[in-house]
């Protein structure tokens, strides 16, 4: 069973095993400069998990949203002078088909915030009148963080509140808004504006669905609470699952998940890689030079999936080389016919079910492969499957044989 870090309980944490239904969730794009290795970093992440719990027997219900309608996707799209409906729609297909070269295997369902309104409509009208919610004269509608919740607000990211009111401005919060009780009430529903994309609210009027809601809304309607695990990014777990956690607790008395998993920072020349500094190294670019994607993967599965790490053309070459020697291992193994080395599948499955130690699982490749590093290919036509091969393809994803 894999065992991995928790976030809202700080240690580690083994997941539900063989047998069982498994409930995964993971915080889709905004699509807008999709897809960066930051991106592909946390999506091949959570890729790992999926194949790692199919393959110890669970049944997965994997599903992702996507924040097809969000403050940065209109201003990125006005800014280019184009239809937010048209960018967003051509960073989607970006983005999967950057999925699947990768060999991300795809959730059982992509939702957009979009398709979701009419059930994020009803769920903030259930929490203005349980009083966990209340409307702005403006119409906005703001979550009351002060709500008494189960498990309490701050028990996914342990923050003390200077850090939250600090992340909040940072990452899509609005303390300042006058009116609101608290500067870290979270908004729900976002009145029509003038120049804005706006929906039927119902009761609320129109308007548009807040951020954290969104994802919310979109975990219990298509996995069940609680999730077995909330995933995404640690740039997400204040305020947004922090807040989702909260809205989840108030609106239906129960925990969001079990488990929080985050995924660190991929940086480039030294800083976080995002959208709004520009320094984006996108899987398109890659592979229209013609970088294979099983380098682009490799080079992500080389770093541990919670640590920091930067981006280096070196990365690149090295992950490059690592791959020709594994391709030439699973060569000489299926040659030999017999499987001379198929215990290292057990090791592989070791490592990946101790939180996901895929840099230790290539270090297994490496010294696999050492053993065939003298052995001549004798035949370079088609070859036949290998089981190793096999193993490496399920469990990390990664094709050695054609
Ligand atoms: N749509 C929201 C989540 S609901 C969002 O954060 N979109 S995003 O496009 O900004 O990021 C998509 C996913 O990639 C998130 O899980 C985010 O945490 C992760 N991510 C963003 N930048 C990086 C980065 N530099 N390194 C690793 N993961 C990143
Ligand atoms: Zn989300």
């Amino acid at each position: 069973m894999p065992t991995v870090f928790d976030t809202g309980s700080r240690g580690p944490r083994t997941l539900k095993g063989n047998g069982s239904t498994a409930g995964l969730y993971v915080c889709g794009i905004t699509p807008y400069d999709a897809t960066h290795l930051g991106h592909a970093a946390t999506y091949v992440a959570f890729d790992l998990l999926n194949r790692v719990w199919r393959d110890a027997g669970v049944e997965v219900v994997y599903v992702q949203n996507t924040t097809d309608v969000d403050d940065p996707l209109l201003e990125r799209a006005n800014e280019r002078g184009l239809d937010w409906r048209e960018l967003a729609d051509d960073q989607i297909d970006l983005f999967r088909a950057d999925m699947e070269a990768l060999r991300v295997l795809p959730p059982d369902h992509y939702i957009g915030a979009v398709e979701s309104i009419p059930q994020v409509v009803s769920a903030v009208e259930e929490l203005i009148a349980s009083g966990a919610a209340y409307a702005l004269d403006n119409g906005d509608v703001y979550y009351r963080v002060s709500t008494p919740v189960q498990p309490p607000f701050g028990s996914v990211s342990h923050d003390d509140r200077a850090t939250m009111l600090r992340l909040f401005a940072e990452r899509g919060g609005d303390p300042e808004t006058p009116g609101k009780e608290d500067p870290l009430d979270a908004l729900l529903w976002r009145a029509k504006r003038d120049g804005e994309p706006s929906w039927d609210g119902a009761s609320l009027g129109r308007g548009r669905p807040g951020w954290h809601i969104e994802c919310a809304v979109i975990a219990a309607d298509y996995v069940g609470l609680p999730l077995d695990v909330q995933g995404g990014g640690s740039d997400l777990v204040f305020p947004h699952h922090e807040m989702g956690a909260a809205h989840t607790a108030a609106w239906k008395r129960t925990p969001l998940a079990r488990t929080y998993m985050h995924t660190g920072m991929v940086g480039y020349q030294g800083e976080k890689m995002s959208k709004s500094k520009g320094n984006l190294v996108l899987v398109s670019k890659l592979r229209g030079a013609g970088v294979d994607p099983m380098a682009i993967r490799t080079v992500l599965l080389s770093n541990h999936y919670r640590s920091d790490w930067n981006f280096t053309d070196e990365l690149l070459t090295t992950a490059e080389a690592r791959l020709r020697a594994w391709r030439h291992a699973a060569r000489c193994e299926s040659e030999c016919r017999e499987g001379l080395r198929v215990h290292i599948i057990g090791l592989l499955r070791e490592a990946l079910a101790d939180d996901l130690d895929a840099p230790r699982a290539l270090g297994i490749l490496d010294e696999w492969a050492d053993h065939y590093a003298d052995t001549p290919v004798r035949d370079h036509g088609p070859v036949s499957g290998d089981r190793v091969a096999d193993a490496v393809d399920a469990l990390l994803g990664i094709r050695l044989l054609d």
